[in-house]
C-alpha cells in the first residue's frame, strides 16, 4: 500500500493535473472558416485530451468515429473532451455548429497511426 502511494506521488511530479495525467493534449482553434491545426496525428492507443476554442463566433467540433462533440462559444473559452485513439485510420472532423456561409468548409482530420513493425 505504501509503495502504491509512493508511486502515485511520483507520478504527480510529472503531471500535476490528475485530469490530464497521461493524456496527450491537442489544442485546436476554430475560426471562420478553418480549424488550426487541420491535421492531428497520434499513435494508436494514445489517450487524447482534445481542447477546442473559438477565435470568433460559436463553433462546434464533431469527430464522429470517436463520438466526440464539442461546442466552443465565442469569447475564446476552452472546452475539452477525452478519448482513446483505439482504431487506426484517418477520421474526418467537421464543424457542428452553423457559423456562416463557409461553415461546411471547416474541416480537419485525425490520423491514427498503427504501431510500426
Ligand atoms: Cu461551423
Amino acid at each position: 500500500m505504501r509503495i502504491a502511494w509512493t508511486l502515485l506521488s511520483l507520478a504527480s511530479l510529472f503531471d500535476t493535473d490528475p485530469a490530464t495525467a497521461g493524456a496527450r493534449v491537442v489544442e485546436i482553434t476554430a475560426r471562420r472558416f478553418a480549424f488550426e491545426p487541420a491535421r492531428i496525428e497520434v499513435p494508436q492507443g494514445t489517450r487524447v485530451q482534445l481542447r477546442l476554442r473559438s477565435a470568433d463566433v460559436d463553433h462546434g467540433l464533431s469527430l464522429k468515429a470517436y463520438k466526440v462533440k464539442l461546442l466552443a462559444p465565442s469569447g475564446g473559452e476552452w472546452v475539452t473532451a477525452e478519448f482513446t485513439a483505439t482504431q487506426a485510420g484517418t477520421f474526418p472532423i467537421a464543424c457542428s455548429e452553423y457559423c456562416g456561409n463557409g461553415h461546411r468548409r471547416i474541416k480537419a482530420e485525425l490520423v491514427v497511426t498503427p504501431p510500426q513493425p
